[in-house]
Order: structure tokens, then C-alpha cells, then sequence
């Protein structure tokens, strides 16, 4: 529990270390409990629950700790045949989040040759709206995470070129705030996840130009408290998934520098539970596969030793990405 892992911390003398079997183990052991209601109602989150397993695995190194076939039936089985798209879940309606992880995961499992690419870039096209957002799906939700997912995953299918890349792009800029930072729809306020989506959108579309980015790096840097974590805005508390969003957003801006990566370091792994594994949004709460991902991604952004490069623009593999020859030039 919460209460026994807080002990457990204020007893530790060294610095904590990455528990990687630890947390290899807690990600296998997360599709074992199939009775458990917890399984049930986060169905809707299933294909994006087995790309953060998955991806916090390869880099980790132990990309073989789940079973590739099993996975790869899994996705399948999500396919929605009457829109061309994925849902979370069999029987779920596609939607543009599960749809990118399905594509990811099959990516990296090097089984693309599964998917239909015609009919999926056809259903993503088809949810861009005329101010250039994207909805999530046809209930028509939108969002600049919508816009993330597509133009990722056009990028990954290879189709960037059937967009309208002008379009796209104005959105995000009509999203940027005086701040330097943007928000999930035109007029929101700036928030680390929602600036990691647009940055990201940038990156891929070579149009970073659109960015103030030194006003935006200043803004990111600040979201960096006493503690050595991370906030998503002013006056929020910090949240181990931040060491993510903001982290890649400032490593395509190359400003990693602008936080102190040694205390961020430290607030991460404080963060890991001790007893069954998995990395927690703040020291003492309960671990989920989500912050295990960007814990870890986190640490890899910083260099931390024995873990794989993460890509900052795609959250995939960073040698999946190069081989891909989807890495930018000015990543080099
Ligand atoms: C391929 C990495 C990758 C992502 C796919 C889904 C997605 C695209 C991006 C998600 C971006 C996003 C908006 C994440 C939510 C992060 C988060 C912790 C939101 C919580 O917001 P609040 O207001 O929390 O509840 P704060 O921290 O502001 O109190
Ligand atoms: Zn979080």
C-alpha cells in the first residue's frame, strides 16, 4: 500500500537505483489479472496500456518479456472494420489514440505488413476538420493530441503526404499562448502534455520555425519545483509522467540543460514501488504501466545508465526510429 511504501523510502539511505527486473515483472504481471475489476474498467485504455508496456520494455532491454504472437493477435482483434480504424478493446469503435498505438506496437514488433494502410489513412483524413484539428473519432472530440496521433501516425504509415501540412500546422500555431507554451484547443492554457504534442507535431512536419523557443524552453525549465520534479503548469504539483512531456519538448528544443537533471534524477526514482515494481505519478501513490513508461523515458532522455534511447519526437525505440530513417536531421 501507499502508507507501506512511503516507510519504506524515509528508511532508505543510498540513492535508490533503477529496479529494472522489478519493473519488468510488474509489466508482465499486468495482463495476469483478468478476474480483477480494475481490468475491466480500464478497457478503454487496453491498446494504449500494452504500447506504454511494451515501448517501457524495449527500453528497458527486455522487449521479449511479453509475448509477441499474443500482442499481435491482441491488436487484430481491435481492428473496427466498418470505420478502418482501431478501437482500445475488441468491439470498441476506432479512434485515433488506440489506432496510433496499434500502429506503434505493430512498428516495433516489425509487423506492419497487418495492417490495411489504405483504409487507415483513409480513416484518419477523414477526421481532420476544416480549422486543421483533429477529432479523435466520429463522436468528434477534438484536441491537439488528435492532431499528435495523426500526423504520427501518418508518419509512421509513410502518407504525411496526403495531408494538408498547412492547415495542420496553422491550428497549432493559432494554439501558441504568450507564454510560449499551447494548449489542447485554440485559447486554453498552456499545459506540458498539450506543448510535448504540438512540439512533437512540429518536429515531424519540420515546421519548429513556428515555435518562440526560447520563451517556450524558459517556460518548460520553470516547471521544474524544489523537490527535483517536474509540474504541467504553474502552481500544479509534480508528476513523474511530466519528466516526459517536458523533458522530449525541451530535447527537440536541445535545452535539456535548462533543468537540473541530477534532482529530476532522484524524484523519478523515488517515485518506484519498492515491493511489486512500477513507477508511481509521485513517491508513496500506486504505480501504473503509464507513469512506468515516462519514468523511464524520462530517465533515458537524461542519459541515465543501462537503458535504451527513446525517441523524444515518437516515444518509440530511438534505433526503430533511425532505421526507419524518420529521425531528423537536427537530432544528429
Ligand atoms: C505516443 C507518447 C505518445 C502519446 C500519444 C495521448 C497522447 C498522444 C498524448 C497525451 C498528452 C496528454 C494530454 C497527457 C495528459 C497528461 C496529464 C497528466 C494530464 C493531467 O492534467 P491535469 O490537469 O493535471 O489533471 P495537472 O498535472 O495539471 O494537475
Ligand atoms: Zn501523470
Amino acid at each position: 500500500t501507499s502508507r507501506r511504501f512511503r516507510g519504506k523510502q524515509s528508511t532508505m539511505s543510498a540513492d535508490p537505483e533503477l529496479s529494472v527486473p522489478l519493473h519488468v515483472k510488474y509489466i508482465q504481471s499486468l495482463g495476469e489479472s483478468k478476474d480483477d475489476l480494475m481490468y475491466h474498467l480500464t478497457a478503454h485504455l487496453r491498446m494504449n496500456a500494452i504500447y506504454w508496456g511494451l515501448t517501457a520494455l524495449c527500453i528497458m532491454k527486455h522487449k521479449d518479456a511479453l509475448d509477441r504472437e499474443e500482442m499481435i493477435d491482441f491488436v487484430m482483434s481491435c481492428w473496427d472494420e466498418e470505420a478502418g480504424g482501431f478501437g482500445a478493446h475488441p468491439d470498441h469503435d476506432a479512434h485515433l489514440l488506440p489506432t496510433l498505438s496499434a500502429i506503434q506496437i505493430l512498428c516495433i514488433q516489425d509487423a506492419t505488413d497487418r495492417l490495411d494502410v489504405d483504409r487507415i489513412t483513409k480513416f484518419i483524413l477523414s477526421l481532420q476538420q476544416p480549422s486543421g484539428v483533429f477529432a479523435g473519432d466520429k463522436y468528434g472530440e477534438i484536441d491537439t493530441r488528435f492532431l499528435y496521433c495523426a500526423v504520427h501516425a501518418l508518419a509512421l504509415l509513410r502518407r504525411l503526404n496526403e495531408l494538408d501540412v498547412d492547415k495542420t500546422v496553422d491550428y497549432i500555431r493559432r494554439c501558441k499562448n504568450f507564454d510560449g507554451g499551447f494548449g489542447a484547443v485554440i485559447g486554453a492554457e498552456s499545459h506540458a502534455a498539450q506543448v510535448f504534442v504540438c512540439t512533437a507535431a512540429l518536429a515531424i512536419l519540420d515546421r519548429l520555425d513556428v515555435i518562440d523557443q526560447d520563451t517556450l524552453a524558459w517556460w518548460l525549465a520553470e516547471r521544474q519545483l524544489p523537490n527535483g520534479g517536474l509540474n504541467g503548469r504553474p502552481e500544479k504539483l509534480e508528476d513523474v509522467c511530466y519528466s516526459f512531456w517536458v523533458l522530449s519538448a525541451l530535447s527537440i528544443l536541445k535545452k535539456l540543460s535548462w533543468i537540473d537533471s541530477d534532482k529530476l534524477i532522484k524524484f523519478i526514482l523515488s517515485a518506484q514501488e519498492p515491493e511489486h515494481g512500477g513507477i508511481a505519478d509521485r513517491p508513496g501513490d500506486q504505480p501504473d504501466v503509464f507513469h512506468t513508461l515516462f519514468g523511464v523515458a524520462g530517465l533515458s532522455l537524461l542519459g541515465y545508465p543501462g537503458l535504451d534511447d527513446v525517441d523524444p519526437v515518437f516515444c518509440m525505440p530511438a534505433k526503430l526510429i533511425e532505421a526507419k530513417g524518420l529521425k531528423k536531421d537536427w537530432q544528429a
